[in-house]
């Protein structure tokens, strides 16, 4: 009989694209899909490869006969209901933070380490953390082939890493603005928002994101890190598996709406060329090269939101760093950054 796929937070951001991925996959081997998400968004209904679904309200029993589920909900929803949907037979593939660094728990991208969703003994599968996927195949094709010692990265990311009310004040501030001759004195821009009605105390954001950028995303962690920088660090060490792999992250949110951007700067235990990067760059199905300087050829969150692949450009050899590369890549933060990455763990299980 064909596998039943659960989506659990069908009605998110997430949970649209991931919609969206699967009414564009060319093959679909699901036999059913069962929406599934909070009381407030059950009964809703949502059209899946062509069939009207309605979504059902999370319970135990809306994990029977599920062999996979894939969660897109808040750490402590998937916290409390993916052990449970394990529980009742199916594999939990999670793309909330609650299970990322639990040593039973892989956390897999599947160009870089697919062999690990057989480890999995709490019967959940974690997907790594948007901006540390966005560069993940990029990093890890280059790491098979001359071994990554160090990584430097900073992040230019999205408004929609935020989730819709990231979206939602963006484009009101953007709106806000518009027109105006803001942003040459200190603090106009936040007049001008509260002009408008858009009160600093309502934003995801610490700061006005329209014509600025943010240097935070996430929550406070010991000695002025913010979390999203310690994800980057932790979770690449362990999708690569180099446990001491040494690894700096600033993350800085920028008036993006969709895609995630990093500057890399990546040191190798091998001499590497860009000659070299560009061969590996291209022979990764999973990765665009976009490297072209002589005619401004590079990616861009504009050009390349809304796709699946890694777009990479701006490859150079580091001037004062041994065996170092710097280069830009861009990624969807919600189709491979989320949706996709989930979605293809899913699909890999049952393949
Ligand atoms: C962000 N990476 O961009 C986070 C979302 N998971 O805020």
């Amino acid at each position: 009989m064909a596998p039943v796929l659960a989506l659990v937070g069908a009605t998110g951001a997430v949970g649209g694209v991931m919609i969206d991925i699967m009414n564009n996959r060319p093959a679909f081997p699901w036999g059913e899909v069962r929406l599934i998400a909070s009381a407030r968004s059950a009964g809703k209904k949502m059209t899946v490869r062509g069939q009207e679904l309605t979504v059902v309200e999370i319970s135990p029993e809306a994990f029977d006969g599920v062999d996979v589920a894939m969660f897109d909900v808040p750490d402590e929803i998937s916290a409390r209901w993916a052990p449970i949907a394990a529980e009742r037979g199916a594999v939990a593939v999670d793309n909330s933070g609650a299970f990322r660094m639990d040593a039973d728990v892989p956390l897999v991208v599947p160009e870089v380490n697919l062999d690990k969703v057989a480890e999995r003994p709490r019967g959940i599968i974690s997907n790594p953390n948007c901006t540390t996927l966005s560069m993940m195949a990029a990093v890890g094709a280059l790491h098979r082939k001359f071994q990554l010692t160090e990584l430097v990265v900073a992040s230019y990311q999205a408004a929609s890493g935020a989730g819709q009310g990231g979206i939602d004040r963006l484009y009101a501030e953007l709106e806000a603005v518009a027109g105006k001759h803001v942003g040459n004195r200190a603090g106009d821009v936040a007049e001008a928002l509260e002009a408008a009605g858009l009160p600093a105390a309502d934003s995801p954001f610490p700061a006005p994101l329209a014509m600025n950028v943010v240097p935070w995303a996430g929550s406070l962690k010991e000695d002025g890190w913010a979390s999203e920088e310690l994800k980057v660090r932790n979770e690449a060490r362990k999708i690569m598996g180099i446990p001491d792999l040494k690894v700096s992250a600033t993350c800085v949110r920028v008036p993006v709406v969709t895609t995630h951007s990093l500057a890399v700067h990546a040191t190798f235990a091998n001499p590497v060329t860009v000659a070299q990067a560009h061969e590996v760059f291209d022979a990764q199905p999973s990765v665009v090269l976009v490297d072209d300087p002589a005619n401004l050829k590079f990616p861009t969150p504009a050009d390349v939101v809304g796709g699946d692949p890694t777009y990479v450009g701006r490859v150079r050899q580091a001037l004062d760093f041994p065996n170092t590369l710097d280069f830009f890549v861009c990624g969807d933060n919600l189709r491979k950054g989320a949706a996709l990455n989930t979605y293809e763990i899913a699909e890999a299980l049952i393949g």
